[in-house]
C-alpha cells in the first residue's frame, strides 16, 4: 500500500483550469486537489516552479512486437521503464497478429500474459482482426466485455480486410460497444508503386515514402468514414500522417461521420527529407515521413479539434536490425521506430512553449482524450478526487538533449536524436507509488495492472473534440 502523499505548492492542471494548489493522494487514488487541509501524516513532495499533470496515456504503443525473426529491442519491461521516465504512466498495446486462423482473443490474451509479468506501468490491450468470419464476429461481445473494448483493422499489409470485411466488423463493434482502429492506407495502390519502383531499381530509402504518397492515405480513410456513415459505428483513425487525410477527416466530422483521429510525433517534426540522409534507413515506417507542409496542417488539427491523440506508434526495431535486414531494397526493412519515452516531453517543448498548443490541450491530447476515448477515464487521465494517482511533477525548465544515451529505451537510435527539448518529469507517480525520482527508475516488475476498459460511448470527441479551438 502506498503511502499518503501531499504534493505542495505545485501548478495543477485540470479539466477545471490551472491553478497553484496542492494535491493528497491516500493510498492508490487521489484524495484531494487544490485545497487540501493540514496532513500530518502525508510524506511532502515539493512541486515548487513545476506543473503537476495526470500520467499520460500512450494508446498506440507496439512494445514486443514480433514479426516472424524480427522483433523490437526492447520489450514490455524495457518499453515500460522508458514510458515512465517520459511521464506516460497508462499504455495500451497492439499486438502483432498471432498464428494463422486464431481466434480473437487469442493475441490480447497473450499479451496479457506477458504483461502480468514485465509490466511497470498500467496496460490495456487492443484486439487485432486477421480474417473475418461468423466465429470473429461471434467473440466480439465477451472480447468487450472482459475489457479489451478496441481492435485494430489493417487496410494494408498481410491480414489486411476489404470493405465488405470492415462492414461486418462495424456493424458487430457498434453492437458491442468496440471501437474499431485503423490503420489507414491504400494497398493496392501501394502495392503497385512498390513493384514499379523496383522493376527500375529504385530501392533506396526515400522510395519507401514515394511508394507510399500522401493520397493513399486520404483515399483509405475516405473509405473507412464510408462505411463509419453507412454502418452507424465509430472509427479511430490510428497515426494520421497527413494533411490530405485531415481534410477527409474534416469534411467527414461535419457531415456526421463518427470518426476520430490519432497522429504520433514523427508526423509532427519530422519530413521524408530524413530518408535522403546517409542514415535514412532509420526513418523506415508506415505510413512514412511525409513532405514539409503536413506537420503544420496536422498541428493546426490539433488546436481545432479535428484530432483528439497524441500517441507514439512506438516499434523499436534497431537500426542495426534494419541494417541487417534491408540488404539494400528499402521493402525489407523492418519499419518503426521507437518514441514513447519522448512523447510528453516532444509535445511540449514543440507544441507548449512554441505557442501551438495550451497546456490544457497538450493534458487533453497526451492523457484525458486517450483515456476517454479507450475507456479508462476518469480512473486515468485526470487530476481530480477518486482518480488513480498517477501524476507527474513535470520540469518545465529541465533541458536534454534527445540521444540513445541520455533516454532508457532500448534501442539504439531514435528518430528525434540530436533535438535539444525543454520541459521533461522530474518524478513520475503510478497509483501513489513513486516509480521515477531523482534520475532514478524505481518501480518493480510487475507491478503495472491490467486495465478492464469500459465499452467505448464517448461520442462527444467525434465532432470536433471539445476542447479543441477553446483552449
Ligand atoms: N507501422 C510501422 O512502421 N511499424 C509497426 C506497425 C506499423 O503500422
Ligand atoms: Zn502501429
Amino acid at each position: 500500500m502506498s503511502t499518503k502523499k501531499h504534493i505542495k505548492n505545485g501548478t495543477l492542471v485540470t479539466p477545471e483550469g490551472i491553478f497553484s494548489g496542492d494535491v493528497l493522494t491516500d493510498g492508490s487514488t487521489i484524495a484531494a486537489v487544490g485545497e487540501v487541509g493540514p496532513e500530518s501524516t502525508a510524506e511532502v513532495i515539493d512541486a515548487t516552479g513545476c506543473y503537476v499533470l495526470p500520467g499520460g496515456v500512450d494508446v498506440h504503443t507496439h512494445l514486443n512486437l514480433k514479426l516472424g525473426d524480427r522483433q523490437v529491442s526492447d520489450g514490455f519491461y524495457a518499453g515500460c521503464v522508458a514510458a515512465a521516465w517520459g511521464g506516460t504512466t497508462t499504455i495500451i498495446d497492439h499486438p502483432e497478429a498471432g498464428p494463422a486462423g486464431c481466434n480473437l482473443h487469442h493475441q490480447p490474451e497473450y499479451y496479457r500474459g506477458l504483461l502480468e509479468k514485465e509490466s511497470v506501468i498500467d496496460y490495456g490491450i487492443h484486439g487485432v482482426f486477421q480474417h473475418v468470419d461468423e466465429a470473429i464476429l461471434a467473440e466480439i461481445p465477451s472480447l468487450v466485455q472482459q475489457g479489451y473494448s478496441s481492435a485494430k483493422v489493417y487496410m494494408t499489409y498481410g491480414n489486411m480486410l476489404v470493405p465488405g470485411e470492415v462492414q461486418r466488423v462495424l456493424e458487430a463493434m457498434k453492437n458491442a460497444g468496440g471501437l474499431a482502429a485503423f490503420h489507414a492506407e491504400d494497398d493496392a495502390e501501394i502495392s503497385r508503386l512498390r513493384a514499379e519502383f523496383a522493376e527500375n531499381g529504385h530501392l533506396a530509402p526515400i522510395y519507401h515514402a514515394k511508394s507510399r504518397p500522401d493520397y493513399t492515405e486520404a483515399d483509405s480513410i475516405k473509405i473507412i468514414a464510408d462505411l463509419a456513415a453507412k454502418t452507424g459505428a465509430t472509427v479511430y483513425i490510428v497515426h494520421l500522417s497527413t494533411g490530405k487525410g485531415l481534410d477527409v477527416i474534416r469534411e467527414a466530422k461535419k457531415s456526421g461521420v463518427k470518426i476520430i483521429a490519432e497522429t504520433c510525433p514523427q508526423y509532427l517534426l519530422l519530413d521524408d527529407s530524413c530518408y535522403e540522409k546517409t542514415d535514412g534507413l532509420k526513418y523506415i515506417m508506415a505510413p512514412p515521413l511525409r513532405e514539409k507542409g503536413n506537420g503544420e496542417a496536422l498541428w493546426a488539427g490539433l488546436a481545432d479539434g479535428s484530432i483528439s491523440v497524441v500517441a507514439t506508434d512506438h516499434c523499436s526495431f534497431s537500426y542495426a536490425d534494419k541494417k541487417k535486414f534491408w540488404q539494400g531494397d528499402f521493402r525489407k526493412a523492418p519499419g518503426g521506430s521507437p518514441s514513447v519515452e519522448t512523447r510528453l516531453p516532444l509535445l511540449f517543448s514543440e507544441g507548449v512553449l512554441k505557442g501551438r498548443l495550451s497546456l490544457q490541450r497538450f493534458v487533453d491530447l497526451v492523457s484525458a482524450n486517450p483515456a476517454k476515448i479507450m475507456g479508462i477515464y476518469p480512473q486515468k487521465g485526470v487530476l481530480q478526487p477518486g482518480a488513480d494517482a498517477d501524476l507527474i511533477i513535470w520540469d518545465p525548465a529541465a533541458e536534454k538533449i534527445i540521444s540513445p544515451e541520455s533516454l532508457h529505451q532500448l534501442c539504439d537510435y531514435g528518430p528525434f536524436d540530436g533535438m535539444n527539448v525543454k520541459g521533461w518529469p522530474r518524478k513520475t507517480m503510478l497509483r501513489g507509488t513513486i516509480i521515477v525520482e531523482n534520475d532514478r527508475f524505481i518501480g518493480k516488475k510487475g507491478s503495472g495492472q491490467f486495465l478492464q476498459r469500459a465499452p467505448f460511448k464517448d461520442e462527444t470527441l467525434c465532432s470536433s473534440d471539445h476542447h479543441g479551438g477553446k483552449r
